[in-house]
């Protein structure tokens, strides 16, 4: 619980039987609920993950989107945050997201892998797929987003309604970011976190998963209507964005 806020953690697994005791040993305190969604694992995730606290949901269709939406519609908290099941995201930086967005009052952070405290780096190939990924993005959609292929970001679970999401696979995870960032009513931004070393190994395809997300970015783009801004949320709006920037300028005054 967080200022009144229920808060559930949503972690996609395929086959992460490792590194998925390590994630949620370090949860904090201030999460309500952890969501496994066990995607097809042939190995004990599911097994360790109930032993260690979470609650399991199987998701008997492979793939990242259809796990990620399994996991949205079990979670029970009123602001969800996604992680990957493999020490790539402190749960350490769970407080700090949420403090954020509870200070500048917004719906939806995702969070950008800034440095591995360990000092690791991620590979030449995956560093260039990225910044590919991320221009194109930026490019297509005119949004700043550094880390658009980030697995870790949180949202207010009410705005669910808004996002239209289509992909059900590895692509969710820069469509969520497009339709938050693209919405009226979502207030949408994206902060540095610390990031950590892949426990086990990762379940990317890297030339087929990058090509095809690149695609996906074109699509998305040539079927993206105009969205309306949700009525009842309008003023709400008006007045939370009035009560940041007044107490931003109180600050630097
Ligand atoms: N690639 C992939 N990952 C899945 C799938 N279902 C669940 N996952 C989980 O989604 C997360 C992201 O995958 P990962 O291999 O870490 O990709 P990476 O972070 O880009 O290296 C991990 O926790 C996976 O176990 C799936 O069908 N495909
Ligand atoms: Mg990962």
């Amino acid at each position: 619980m967080y200022r009144g806020k229920r808060i559930s953690v949503v972690i996609p697994c395929h086959n992460e039987e490792e590194g998925i005791v390590a994630v949620l040993r370090q949860m904090p305190a201030i999460v309500d609920e952890v969501v496994v969604v066990d995607n097809c694992s042939t190995d004990d995730t599911a097994k360790v993950a109930a032993e260690h606290g979470a609650r399991v949901v199987p998701e008997s269709r492979k793939g990242y989107g259809y796990a990620h939406k399994s996991g949205y519609a079990a979670a029970e908290g009123d602001i969800i945050i996604t992680m990957d099941g493999d020490g790539t995201y402190p749960p350490d930086s769970v407080p700090l997201l949420l403090y954020v967005m509870m200070e500048e009052k917004v719906d939806f952070i995702t969070a950008r892998r800034w440095y591995s405290k360990q000092g690791g780096t991620k590979s030449p190939i995956r560093l260039l797929g990225n910044a590919v990924l991320s221009g194109t993005m930026m490019a297509l959609y005119f949004k700043f987003i550094v880390d658009s292929q980030s697995g870790m970001w949180m949202f207010k679970k009410e705005i669910l309604s808004d996002l239209d999401l289509t992909s059900n696979g590895m692509a969710l995870s820069e469509e969520i970011k497009i339709e938050a960032f693209t919405h009226p009513s979502v207030r949408a931004i994206e902060i540095p976190i610390y990031y950590g070393e892949r426990i086990g190994e990762s379940k990317l395809n890297i030339w087929r998963d990058g090509f095809y997300n690149l695609f996906f970015l074109v699509k998305k783009r040539l079927m993206l209507r105009k969205k309306q801004p949700r009525k009842w949320n309008v003023e709400p709006l008006r007045a939370a964005n009035d009560e940041v920037r007044e107490r931003r300028a109180g600050g630097v005054g």
